[in-house]
């Protein structure tokens, strides 16, 4: 009988190398699962509803805020950081952006933990390139100002600035003058911090897609380029409404925007035919990258078309000299500071 015995042993070591096989293939198997479901779940938090956005926040542990006292920290000099790069590393690209769920200030704290008081940031791991003040225009639009924060603090966090988020509150009954909040706002933020970068957005328009850099550039920027409302493409070329960005140095070659415009429309004309008049052209990311949302509402009160927006701007060029942040003038009310912005109630006088 040795050939059976020889058989037997054969088909034992076939069967323990099939096992072996096997036992390899399934270890494989779990780390490869393992691995792929923690980025999946990350993919997940950056594209969830505010919802389920909120449950996952219960069970979420940063562990970048964790940070253990360590010997070895504890005696080595602190590294010197770099400038952050030209394309910051954590963008998504598109993002999903809905208004159906509720939001609350509360979830958008949590969610937001690296934030210092007035909505102020500074990426951990590099110099950023620019310091940017965000600037709101802003009366009675609380439900707007949660998704604009719950929406872009995490945006403007991977797009790694240096930025403040300045909320500049029309107080009393008066007809709302926009482009004048803008010029208070970029007055207001120069008191507390020497930013660079002022962007100017309304409260109701989210970017769909983080690589729409909320920074500065060698030209102006037009940011709002490709809205919903008027089927992602610019309304007409000269369009520089919504969101736009303006550094130090634009915003003074053409004396800030306009104090005199009173009510809805023809400011932001005005503005386009400020940058023109002293040589400049605007920039903008193309119609993919500039995709946003404005959250659908009702015209304000106190802010209907105004009927001189028309003569205004056909005489930009002659009034801007005397018109615009040298001859601001305004009172401060009150000045609040969340979490997440700084609330800053002015007086504009009136018409
Ligand atoms: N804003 C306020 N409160 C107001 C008015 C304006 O916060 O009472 C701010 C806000 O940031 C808004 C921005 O100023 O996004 C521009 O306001 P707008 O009225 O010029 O532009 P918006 O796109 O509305 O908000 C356009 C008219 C909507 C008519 C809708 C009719 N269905
Ligand atoms: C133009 C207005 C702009 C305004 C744009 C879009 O007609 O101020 O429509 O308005 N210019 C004048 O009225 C002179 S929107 O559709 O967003 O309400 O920004």
């Amino acid at each position: 009988m040795p050939d059976a015995a020889a058989n037997f042993s054969l088909l034992q070591r076939t069967c323990s190398l099939v096992v072996v096989l096997c036992l390899l293939h399934i270890s494989v198997t779990i780390v490869y699962y393992m691995r792929n479901s923690d980025s999946r779940q990350a993919f997940v938090q950056n594209q969830q509803s505010p919802q389920i956005h909120r449950k996952l926040a219960e069970q979420k542990v940063n562990t970048d805020d964790i940070k253990l006292p360590s010997p070895t920290n504890a005696t080595k000099p602190e590294k010197k950081l770099e400038t952050c790069p030209d394309n910051p590393p954590r963008l998504v690209g598109p993002l999903r952006v809905e208004f159906s769920d509720p939001v609350t200030l509360d979830l958008v704290r949590s969610e937001n933990p690296a934030l210092q008081p007035g909505g102020h940031f500074k990426p951990p791991d590099c110099i950023a390139q620019q310091k940017v003040a965000m600037i709101i225009p802003f009366r009675n639009r609380d439900e707007h100002l949660k998704y604009w924060l719950y929406y872009l603090h995490p945006i403007l966090q991977r797009q790694q600035l240096d930025y403040g988020v300045y909320v500049i509150n029309q107080g009393g009954k008066e007809t709302f003058n926009r482009a004048k909040l803008l010029n208070i706002g970029y007055a207001e933020a120069l008191k507390e911090y020497d930013y660079d970068c002022f962007v100017f957005s309304d409260v109701d328009l989210i970017p769909m897609d983080d690589r729409n850099l909320y920074k500065c550039y060698n030209q102006p920027r037009h940011l709002s380029v490709s809205m919903d409302k008027f089927g992602f493409r610019l309304p007409y070329t000269q369009y520089f409404g919504g969101v736009s960005s303006l550094s130090k140095e634009q915003f003074l070659k053409i004396n800030g925007f306009p104090n005199n415009y009173w009510g809805w429309g023809g400011e932001d004309d005005d503005i386009y035919n400020r940058l023109t008049s002293r040589g400049m052209t605007v920039s903008r990311p193309d119609s993919i990258i500039g995709r946003c949302r404005m959250i659908r509402h009702e015209r304000d009160k106190q802010n209907d078309p105004n009927p001189q927006r028309f003569d205004r701007i056909a005489h930009t060029r002659e009034t801007m000299t005397r018109d615009g942040i040298n001859s601001l003038t305004y009172t401060v009310v009150q000045i609040e500071k969340d979490q997440l912005f700084t609330k800053i109630t002015v007086d504009v006088g009136k018409q």
